[in-house]
């Protein structure tokens, strides 16, 4: 070791998954810090290691400035461990890095974890410079690893032994009681997080999340925290906030939980608190429109909901049962009809490509969003992604049409359609985006909406969100 060298136990890297500069998209992108890498960080604390955090993808760092800035910031530091987290639209950048640090570090044990690893440890061991693949929640593996347990008994692990590779059985899920420490927040630069326009009301603006796992079983859902469903206290929430609020200034808190209105008594009793609270806190969150309760909705907007973003993925009943859903159609229009009538604005996200899809189905799609008009949309073309009962379907059947993670973004058709060529998909993909906003009546109230400098700055990004994506749509139209 060098004289003066820090020692530091890990060092956890988040590559860069944002457009890369001179793109029209940078004005437009959002960017947040990683809850479960500063999770662990906490959790790793808690037990007395010391880590550090280097956030290429909120501090905006490419991938052709990693080495430099790795070396600018970290020559004089000794790691134990580094820990690269990635979920499968970073995983080609992210094998790059490893093997970069592996150069300039030769001696410090790479281990992975987050989404992409989680759902195919063998493609990062094979692929990547890592000696150890983390499955799952991080806290309890990676304790395990600094503690040097022996591989073997590390529950939630993949290694290589030889030319072998042992997975072992996956890890216990951890319970989120009042004693779960607080994400390290501390440990990166929060004020560079950046929400996405038209999801917010004050700034600045962060993500939160109060939740871990989902019971739902939708067959397109990559689920790294598995199917038990684990919530904090409302107490809890509570708590976190006030750090986020006093500490950190943020105002606005966009809740991140795949359903936050999973248990209706724990929302209600944290919006009372909330309420009750000196802290003026606008806040989103995402739910399934089956998690829908008039009296609940009124309470969340009393305590600051202004938006929610519904799992509705299509409106034809035969699809959201093909996709596994567990919800139908009047689940669909009685969640936007509810929510709109107390005044909370409704962000609908639809998947174009379900098994079952036909072009009837995508007009109807369109039909449905023109007559229950949610105040947004936000559209994905069906992706397989790692983890998903689809992904695991399709790789069976050869229907996987690239292994290329880097196309793994949503917008681009990864596996073949029993109905739709790549052509008409994007062809829906664009004109339902098209008409959903350029319709005479979003762009009248959207118009008369105006009534800060902040909503006219919000609405010209939208533009520029709108046409982007119309040309980026042409241009991947003829990139297959
Ligand atoms: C919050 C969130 C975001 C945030 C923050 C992302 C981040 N880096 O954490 C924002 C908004 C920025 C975001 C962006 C995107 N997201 Co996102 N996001 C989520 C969400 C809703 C919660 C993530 C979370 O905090 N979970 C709770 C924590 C505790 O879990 P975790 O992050 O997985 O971390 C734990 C383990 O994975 C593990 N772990 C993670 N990293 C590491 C590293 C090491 C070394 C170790 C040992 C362990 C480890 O330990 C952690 C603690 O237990 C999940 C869905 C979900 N419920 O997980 C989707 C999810 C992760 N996102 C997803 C996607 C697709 C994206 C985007 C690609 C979207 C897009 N089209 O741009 C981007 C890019 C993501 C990226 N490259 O990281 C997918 C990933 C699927 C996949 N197979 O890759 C998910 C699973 C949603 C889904 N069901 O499809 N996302
Ligand atoms: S899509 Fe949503 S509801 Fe379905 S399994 Fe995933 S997180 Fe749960």
């Amino acid at each position: 070791m060098r004289k003066n060298q820090k020692t530091y136990d890990i060092l956890f890297v988040i590559p860069h998954y944002g457009a890369k500069d001179g793109f029209i998209w940078k004005a437009i992108e959002y960017r947040f810090h990683s809850p479960g890498v500063l999770s662990m960080a906490a959790f790793l604390r808690q037990n007395n290691f010391n880590v550090l955090v280097f956030d290429c993808n909120l501090e905006q760092i490419q991938e052709k400035d990693f080495v430099n800035e790795f070396k600018k910031r970290y020559s004089n530091y000794n790691f134990r461990f580094i820990g690269v987290s990635t979920a499968t639209q970073t995983a080609n950048q992210a094998y790059r890095i490893s093997f970069e640090l592996k150069k300039i570090l030769p001696y410090t044990k790479i281990v992975f974890g987050g989404p992409h690893p989680t759902a195919l440890p063998n493609d990062v061991l094979e692929n990547s410079a890592a000696n150890f693949v983390v499955m799952g929640e991080g806290e309890n593996p990676i304790l395990d690893i600094l503690n040097n347990k022996s591989n073997d008994e590390i529950k939630g692990l993949a290694y290589k032994n030889g030319d072998e590779i042992i997975v072992n059985q996956a890890s216990e899920r951890l319970s989120l009681n009042d004693d779960f420490p607080l994400p390290a927040y501390d440990l990166v630069p929060m004020h560079l997080c950046k929400p996405l326009i038209a999801s917010y009301k004050k700034l600045p603006a962060t993500i939160m999340l109060t939740a871990r796992g989902c019971p739902g079983n939708c067959t397109f859902c990559s689920r790294t925290m598995g199917h038990q469903l684990r919530e904090m206290s409302p107490k809890r929430i509570i708590k976190e906030l006030e750090v986020l609020y006093y500490e950190y200034g943020f105002r606005q808190i966009i809740f991140y939980d795949d359903t936050f209105i999973s248990n209706r008594e724990r929302i209600s009793e944290f919006c009372d608190l909330l309420i009750e609270s000196e802290m003026k806190i606008s806040w989103t969150c995402s739910s399934r429109v089956d998690r829908v309760y008039p009296d609940l909705l009124q309470k969340m907007k009393n305590a600051g909901c202004h938006q929610i973003m519904y799992g509705v993925e299509s409106f034809n009943d035969d699809v959201l049962k093909n996709i596994n859903k567990r919800t139908n159609r009047q689940d669909i229009l009685f969640a936007i009809s509810e929510t709109r009538k107390v005044g909370i604005e409704v962000r609908a996200a639809l998947m174009l490509g379900n098994k079952g899809d036909t072009e009837e189905i995508l007009k109807e799609n369109l039909k449905c969003l023109k007559k229950t008009k949610p105040d947004l949309l936000q559209l994905t073309i069906t992706t397989p992604l790692p983890g998903s009962k689809i992904f695991q379907e399709a790789s069976q059947a050869n229907k996987i049409l690239t292994y290329n993670w880097d196309d793994y973004e949503g917008d681009v058709q990864i596996m073949e359609h029993e109905n739709l060529d790549y052509k008409t998909l994007r062809k829906y993909y664009r004109k339902t985006y098209m008409s959903f906003y350029l319709r005479p009546s979003f762009i009248f109230k959207t118009l008369f909406s105006i009534n800060s400098l902040q909503a006219l700055k919000t609405i010209m990004l939208g533009a520029v969100a709108i046409s982007q994506m119309f040309f980026v749509s042409i241009f991947k139209s003829f990139k297959r």
